[in-house]
């Protein structure tokens, strides 16, 4: 089927890193058949370091976490959520797949733990919103916006099923 190559940024937050739950949602991910394109770990002061300028070229440059959750600024929980999202590293990742911003959005589960279904990773892992383990972008829009943030182009690949082969003479 055609699809166009959609991709979404998905994070491990500090304390999915601390509970030794990466190699759990790289594996969901993966049995799931998305494509792995991106992967790294940032911790401070890198976190709350400026973010590309070429993000917000009018503007002073804002931290990536600032820019992330810029939407939230003005909401009561903001400075607790960039506290406990600077305390520890953070797993980002960039997955690739057909309709993959939604179907990690299903696979994370719902916002608020309370609320997120069993078999969900947040309904699996999660005891509070405040501590709810991983992200992933909501929109497809927002997922672009977020991989340009996290990720410069040169860090990311391209690479199609059956690429192993190439390499065997
Ligand atoms: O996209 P989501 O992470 O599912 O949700 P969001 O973009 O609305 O909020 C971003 C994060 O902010 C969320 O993962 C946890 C935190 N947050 C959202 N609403 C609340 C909250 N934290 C607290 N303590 N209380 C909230 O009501």
């Amino acid at each position: 089927p055609s699809w166009t190559r959609e991709r979404t940024l998905v994070a491990v937050k500090p304390d999915g890193v601390q509970r030794r739950l990466v190699g759990d949602v790289i594996q969901r991910f993966e049995r799931r058949g998305f494509t792995l394109v991106g992967m790294k770990m940032l911790q401070c002061p890198r976190l709350l370091s400026a973010a590309p300028p070429y993000l917000n070229a009018t503007q002073a440059p804002e931290s990536v976490l600032a820019e992330h959750y810029q939407d939230l600024r003005r909401k009561p929980f903001y400075p607790a959520l960039i506290r406990y999202m600077s305390s520890g590293p953070v797993v980002a990742m960039v997955w690739e797949g057909y309709n993959v911003v939604r179907a990690s959005r299903a696979m994370i589960g719902h916002t608020d733990s309370a609320e997120a279904a069993p078999g969900t990773i947040r309904g699996d892992f999660s005891v509070h919103i405040s501590r709810n383990v991983i992200h992933a972008s909501d929109s497809v829009e927002g997922a672009q916006r977020e991989i340009q943030l996290w990720f410069q182009s040169s860090e990311l690949v391209s690479w199609a099923d059956g690429g192993q082969h190439s390499s065997i003479h």
